[in-house]
């Protein structure tokens, strides 16, 4: 376990192997069906460079808010976050110290040549915020160079690579940190994954 910052907390091979393969044909699986992974626009009508499916609640791209169904996209309702999926994710967690009761996953599919801008997470409950109830990332993949800064745009940023397997809290007085992921590193997911590309599991408390 090593933590960056207060709060910012990176814990490598947090999964075997075999949880990854089981991890990963559930993204699949979930990343298919109805209320599946899809390329959002944002705001602004740029295109994210990511596939995105939620769980729980829908994370509005366009206006940055929760709810229910996939109103920038399909209408379609959300799909239900697994219990399963809830229970790893406190698992994680609760190796920090901390503690979630996560009711939202953003999966994302990152393509080889994928990318996610430098962000906050903040369209959570402003209570969950000052309480710095964390966000938990589970990696499954290619490596991703994972990039954490302060609480504004233009503070330094530490690099660290996010291998598959690899776990990453950002809670406490780190929970509004930017981070961003400017790239993978293609062809590095381990050979039993057969998989080109990244699955990100971002769990969240409302
Ligand atoms: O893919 C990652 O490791 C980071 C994901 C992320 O920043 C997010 O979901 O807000």
């Amino acid at each position: 376990m090593h933590e960056i910052h207060p709060g910012a907390i990176h814990l490598p091979s947090f999964l075997s192997l075999d949880e990854q393969v089981t991890l990963v044909a559930r993204c699949r699986a979930l990343g298919s069906a109805p209320a599946g992974l899809y390329r959002p626009t944002v705001r602004g009508g740029g295109r994210m460079h990511v596939d995105l499916c939620c769980l729980g609640m829908h994370w509005n791209p366009v206006e940055y808010r929760y709810e229910a169904v996939r109103s920038d996209h399909d209408g379609l309702p959300v799909q239900p976050l697994p219990s399963d999926l809830a229970a790893l994710a406190r698992r994680v967690v609760e190796a920090t110290g901390m503690t979630i009761a996560p009711d939202i996953c953003l999966m994302t599919f990152y393509p080889e040549d994928g990318g996610l801008g430098l962000h906050q997470d903040k369209d959570e409950r402003p209570e969950t915020l000052a309480a710095g109830v964390p966000i938990v990332s589970l990696s499954l993949g290619d490596s991703a160079r994972f990039r954490v800064g302060g609480f504004r745009r233009k503070e330094p940023l530490e690099t660290v690579v996010l291998a598959s397997g690899d776990a990453f809290v950002l809670g406490g007085p780190s929970r509004l940190r930017y981070h961003g992921v400017p790239g993978l590193l293609a062809g590095t997911a381990p050979a039993a994954l057969r998989l080109a590309g990244r699955f990100n599991l971002s769990f969240r408390q409302y």
